[in-house]
């Protein structure tokens, strides 16, 4: 062996040893003791919001959350049914892949998936995104206190909004801690969902096309269909 393939082994030895070490570092801090360790300090989180069920819209979620509380949080949408209510939720469940679903949820293959059929893949609600009042889960469908999507689009922020013990989020389906699920969205579990589609072009929410919504039958499912979805990812 001449001396130039020596050199050329050896440095190639010192890059493997370089992303061996690389790679030992995201595993470490994803340990439970890092993980804890977290708990008072505030953690960053971003989601890309890519459509559902063919709605043509898009957007950003950034969210901020230390402790149990989400100190600040932004939504940025636009391709969504114009001048009319998007309810908004951060969705997570211990038992859920918490990931956005896709045509794959569809379970009773009717070509279009609802909320329910996405909860395996996204979760129950955990917070509500409402513009004022209550926050948890009881204002799911409050669809006068979400944001209207003038031409489109909105941006909507809100601060200091607190975790609740939610029911079906945690263990074996239990209750998951306000604690627990502070974390959980904390470590890139969260999915941000924007729900509403005009699928039949008429300007309105109505019953025509689809009928009556899965979670309400007084409201179409026009209005609860997820149109957008982002996981929260931490960086
Ligand atoms: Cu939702």
């Amino acid at each position: 062996m001449n001396r130039k393939s020596v050199i050329a082994l050896g440095g190639s030895v010192v890059a493997l040893v370089a992303a061996a070490s690389l790679a030992a570092i995201p595993a470490q801090a994803h340990n439970d003791q890092s993980d804890s360790r977290d708990n008072d300090k505030n953690v960053t989180l971003t989601a890309t919001l890519t459509e559902l069920n063919g709605s043509g819209a898009s957007g950003t979620a950034t969210a901020v959350v230390g402790n149990k509380m989400i100190k600040r949080i932004e939504v940025h949408a636009d391709g969504l049914t114009p001048d009319a209510p998007h309810a908004q939720h951060i969705h997570y469940g211990q038992q859920a892949l918490n990931e956005c679903p896709t045509l794959a949820f569809d379970t009773n293959h009717d070509g279009r998936l609802n909320t329910v059929e996405g909860i395996p893949a996204y979760g129950p609600v955990v917070v509500s995104l409402t513009t004022t009042g209550d926050t948890t889960p009881a204002s799911l469908l409050a669809v006068d206190r979400f944001p209207v999507a003038k031409d489109g689009s909105y941006d909507y922020k809100r601060k200091n909004i607190k975790f609740t013990d939610v029911a079906g989020t945690g263990d074996d389906g239990g209750i998951g801690t306000a604690k627990d699920i502070a974390q959980s969205i904390r470590d890139g579990e969260g999915v941000v969902v924007i729900h509403g589609i005009d699928y039949n072009d008429n300007g309105k929410y109505d019953f025509g096309t689809i009928g009556a919504s899965e979670l309400d039958p007084k409201l179409p499912a026009e209005a609860t269909d997820p149109a957008a979805c982002g996981v929260l990812e931490r960086h």
